[in-house]
């Protein structure tokens, strides 16, 4: 006798984790920091986005083989090496935050380099070439003047908003001749002129080049660094002792130990990762013909049945699915 049967599946993974709704999904292949990327897209939404200790917490597993764990935070160098990109890790101006996408730039070169992963503050050089340096370090510095609604009040704010005082055309470079940090010597400009100083042209940097007589200076360029795979800002962090470093100049990639600590690395090793949303569910479908002498409506059958088909499933390394199956239309030789 025939039977035709209507089998459906739901593929959950393959092979990597229940059909759950966990958050977070721990995957135990390894992989670069990319192609972890790509996999979490693929079957969930994205690498894993952990803001806050309740996220950690809920992202927690005991099932973590190796050292490493990729999670979804990086330092993508496209965003400010070379050029001025359009990304939250890229530079901005203090005076306005906005980010400066294709604008002039004038690098000393091998510069940016996220030296030690501390350098996100910008600084010219007598020659009129710029350096990203540690914000903390004392230079002096040139703030500019124009005559708007500025001086700004309060501290340099890191936020990337729409400026409230949109600067005008008409300016002037002042040069402090005080060393100050970074963050200092925007409060400073911003209590008695407008803000540090902005270098859109040529011209710009040949007068500060004039004004600042043979000293290094602070200018208004900076930027927050580290960005999630979905494009989110980094606010919470759980950074290791001594970590990020950005060793050899070539971590900007970020993964957790097991005390879910995080480390940047080269994007480029490999290392299991965690996900992290829903699972995207793979539904099959299929028409089977079963010649049977057996009435597949009895529960023994159907039973029977059902554990050949998984291990039919088994035996091509499809772990994790349910099965269901209908006899949809029986036909009498
Ligand atoms: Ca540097």
């Amino acid at each position: 006798m025939d039977y035709r049967v209507l089998v459906g599946f739901l593929l959950c993974g393959l092979g990597l984790t229940s059909c759950s709704h966990r958050q977070y999904h721990y995957v135990n292949l390894t992989r670069s920091w990319l192609d972890a990327q790509h996999y979490c897209r693929l079957k969930y939404t994205d690498l894993a986005i952990l803001q806050s200790s309740e996220d950690l917490a809920a992202a927690k597993t005991d099932e973590i083989s190796g050292s490493y764990v990729w999670i979804g935070l990086r330092d993508d160098p496209v965003s400010w090496r070379e050029t001025m990109g359009n990304n939250y890790n890229s530079w901005v101006w203090s005076a306005t935050l906005i980010i400066n996408g294709g604008g002039y730039e004038n690098w000393r070169s091998d510069e940016p380099d996220f030296q030690g992963a501390l350098e996100t503050c910008v600084m010219m050089f007598p020659d009129g070439t710029w350096a990203d340096q540690n914000c903390n370090l004392k230079y002096t510095f040139i703030c500019y003047i124009e005559d708007s609604s500025y001086p700004v009040e309060g501290e340099p704010s890191f936020e990337y908003e729409a400026p409230s005082n949109p600067p005008g055309q008409s300016k002037s470079y002042i040069w402090i001749n005080q060393t100050a940090t970074w963050k200092e010597a925007v409060s400073y400009c911003r209590r008695n002129y407008t803000d540090l100083a902005m270098i859109h042209t040529i011209e710009d940097k040949e007068e500060i080049v004039l004004v600042a007589l043979q000293s290094p200076v602070w200018f208004g360029l900076f930027r927050k660094p580290w960005t999630w795979s979905n494009g989110k800002s980094v606010g919470f962090t759980n950074w290791r002792s001594n970590q990020p470093d950005n060793a050899q100049g070539k971590q900007s990639c970020v993964n957790e130990d097991e005390t879910q600590k995080w480390s940047d690395a080269d994007c480029s090793l490999e290392y299991t990762f965690l996900c992290h949303g829903a699972l995207k569910v793979i539904k099959r479908f299929i028409h089977m013909t079963i010649h049977t002498d057996l009435d597949p409506s009895d529960l023994a059958v159907h039973v029977q049945i059902t554990q050949q088909l998984e291990t039919l499933l088994r035996n091509q390394s499809i772990t994790d699915f349910k099965l269901g199956w209908n006899v949809s239309e029986i036909k009498q030789p």
